[in-house]
Order: structure tokens, then C-alpha cells, then sequence
């Protein structure tokens, strides 16, 4: 029969968009059992039409199923996703909780499908929504002209918050729409007040140059995830990569800034080349015309957008471009669907 495929954190904002995928993909799966924590259990939620009831996580849910896809809070996943795959289930994870293990690989299908063969703990990882949300177009490039340096800066939307980055957001617009706020230095921060959500500071008429939680030497959890995975989906171990890391007033689409500096020369025409025929990239690139990606009009599709593709100034193996993604789908449930079609697709 067609395989069973489990999905672990339904009711989530990832969990919803995957949902909503599912239900618009080649129907590929047998029965989709939709799972959550037992807050969430008895919910009924869509998925191909049909509403289904949400089970509460346990290990009975796990039986018979063939793949799992996990979007819950690392210690959850660190517990259950060994637990569904010592059931049999391959598990799709897209926590921080295993993106580093040497044993489970991280896998975006445009880029390295091949290290999908090897996964020894029955465990795949899903790379983090920023590294998604340029990986397709840097991996394109790095294919032909071999990566030697990236430098990048994220502008990062607050769903990938979660839904309380969303309700902050909204929040925190309401409280300054119609106002003449921003033009002393505190005055957003005490309109907002003191709760600030996720967020370290106000999202609304601002920029946060923080995601994630503190590291060492002043770096950001998010910023040494961007430069982990990117070595590790490209294979490239001692890649130099500097990343800064911000939160912007956005609702989804997560977008950066990128220099790439490669082994040999580059040319525009060439980039632009491998670009527009990159399967999963969209090379959308007329300054003239007004035409770049952004955030608004990227939101809600599923490829890598690409705009502003330039020389570098000062050094013509580098290339200067942005990159725009949809951090709920490419960034996090379509990349995870995606492997999840791969892995039983492999298996056939
Ligand atoms: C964020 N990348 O945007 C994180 C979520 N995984 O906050």
C-alpha cells in the first residue's frame, strides 16, 4: 500500500503550512496521522480535504508509520524522533536538536540528495529557515564556480518565531499604527511596553540585529546554525562564513543580503545563467524595471527568489546578489515534505 506518514507538531505555524502543502503536492501517502501535544489532542484540522483528529504524542501513534515529519521544540524532538524511528519510521526533523550530529544528515533536495543514503540513526535533519532561504541559489552557484567564502546578512520575517512572533507583531502595529512614533530615541519601546514577545526589542518600526539565543564570544545561536549547516550541506567543512543575524517587521519571508567569493573568476551573464535554470530558484533581477524580490510579493510561494545579482566591486570572483524565501515552506515544511518524498521515493 501507499505509505503512512505521521506529522508531529500539526497544530504550529510550520505544522499548518505543512498541512496545506500536503494537501496541495502529488498525493503520494496512504494515511496521514497528525499529531501534537495532548493540549492539542481531539483537535480537528484539514489535510486533502478530509478533517482529521490530532492525536496526543505517544509512542502507540508511531505504529506502522513510514515517515515522520517533526516540527516541535528541540527537547521534544531530542526525546521522541529516536523513539518514532526505533518504531521503523524515518524521521524528518526540523528542530536544532540533530542538525550537527555526524550521524544525521542535513538534506535540501536541490543541493545534496545524495546524503540521504546514509542515516544511521533513521533520523534526516531539515536545515534552519534562514540557511533555506539562500542554500538553492548559493548551492547552484557553488556547483559551478566552487564556494570559497560567503558573507551574509539575514533580514529575518517573526513567524519564524513562531505564532508569537506573529501575534507580536501585530500587536505591537496596532499599538503604533496612526502614531508619530519613532522620532525619539525609546519612544516605540514605550508605546509596545516591557513585553516584547520573542523578541529582545520591538519588532514593529524597528530592526533587531538578534535571533536565536546567546553564544560565545558575542555570536548568535542563529548565526554559527547559518554557518554550520552551509558547510554541511555543501560539504565544505572549513568554509570561511561570517553571518549577522536580524529580525525585521515582517510577517513570513526571510531574505539576505550575500557576497560569495568563489575559486576562479565570475561573470554576471554566467550567474545569471545558472540561476534562472536552477530547479527550485527564481531569478527575478531588472533593477531597471523595479524588478527584485521581496518579501511581500515572495510570501507564500515555494522557490528561492533571487535579485540584485552583481560583481563584486573589488573582486571579480565574487559575486554580490540577494535571496528571499518563504520561511514556512521552502524555509521549513516544503523542504521537509521534500525529503520526505525523496525518502520514499528511494525506498520504491
Ligand atoms: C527564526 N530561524 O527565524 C529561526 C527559527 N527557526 O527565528
Amino acid at each position: 500500500g501507499r505509505p503512512t506518514l505521521a506529522v508531529v507538531g500539526a497544530t504550529g505555524a510550520v505544522g499548518t503550512v505543512m498541512l496545506q502543502i500536503l494537501s496541495h503536492r502529488a498525493d503520494i501517502w496512504g494515511e496521514i496521522r497528525l499529531i501534537a501535544s495532548s493540549r492539542s489532542a481531539g483537535r480537528k484540522l484539514a489535510v486533502r480535504g478530509e478533517e482529521i483528529e490530532v492525536l496526543a504524542l505517544a509512542e502507540e501513534v508511531f505504529d506502522g508509520v513510514d515517515v515522520a515529519l517533526f516540527d516541535v521544540p528541540d527537547e521534544i524532538a531530542e526525546h521522541w524522533a529516536p523513539i518514532a524511528a526505533a518504531k521503523g519510521a524515518v524521521v524528518v526533523d526540523n528542530s536544532g536538536a540533530f542538525r550537527s550530529d555526524p550521524e544525521v544528515p542535513l538534506v535540501v533536495p536541490e543541493v545534496n540528495p545524495h546524503a540521504l543514503r546514509a542515516r544511521p540513526r533513521g533520523i534526516v535533519a531539515n536545515p534552519s529557515c534562514t540557511t533555506l532561504c539562500m542554500i538553492v541559489a548559493v548551492g547552484a552557484l557553488h556547483a559551478e564556480y566552487g564556494l570559497r567564502e560567503l558573507v551574509a546578512s539575514s533580514y529575518q520575517a517573526v513567524s519564524g518565531a513562531g505564532r508569537a512572533g506573529v501575534a507580536t507583531l501585530r500587536r505591537q502595529m496596532s499599538l503604533v499604527a496612526g502614531t508619530e512614533l519613532g522620532t525619539s530615541p525609546g519612544d516605540v519601546r514605550r508605546a509596545v511596553g516591557d513585553d516584547t514577545g520573542p523578541f529582545p526589542e520591538p519588532v514593529a518600526l524597528n530592526v533587531v540585529p538578534w535571533t536565536g539565543e546567546a553564544r560565545a564570544d558575542g555570536w548568535s545561536s542563529e548565526e554559527m546554525t547559518v554557518r554550520d549547516e552551509t558547510r554541511k550541506v555543501l560539504g565544505l567543512s572549513a568554509l570561511p562564513v561570517a553571518v549577522t543575524c536580524v529580525r525585521v517587521p515582517v510577517v513570513t519571508a526571510h531574505s539576505l543580503t550575500l557576497h560569495a567569493r568563489f575559486e576562479s573568476e565570475v561573470t554576471v551573464a554566467k550567474a545569471r545563467e545558472i540561476l534562472a535554470t536552477a530547479p527550485g530558484v527564481v531569478l527575478f533581477d531588472d533593477p531597471g524595471a523595479g524588478e527584485f524580490p521581496t518579501p511581500a510579493d515572495v510570501v507564500g510561494t515555494d522557490p528561492t527568489w533571487v535579485g540584485r545579482v552583481r560583481r563584486a566591486l573589488d573582486d571579480p570572483t565574487a559575486l554580490d546578489f540577494f535571496a528571499c524565501g518563504d520561511n514556512l515552506r521552502k524555509g521549513s515544511a516544503l523542504n521537509t515534505v521534500q525529503i520526505a518524498e525523496l525518502v520514499v521515493g528511494a525506498r520504491a
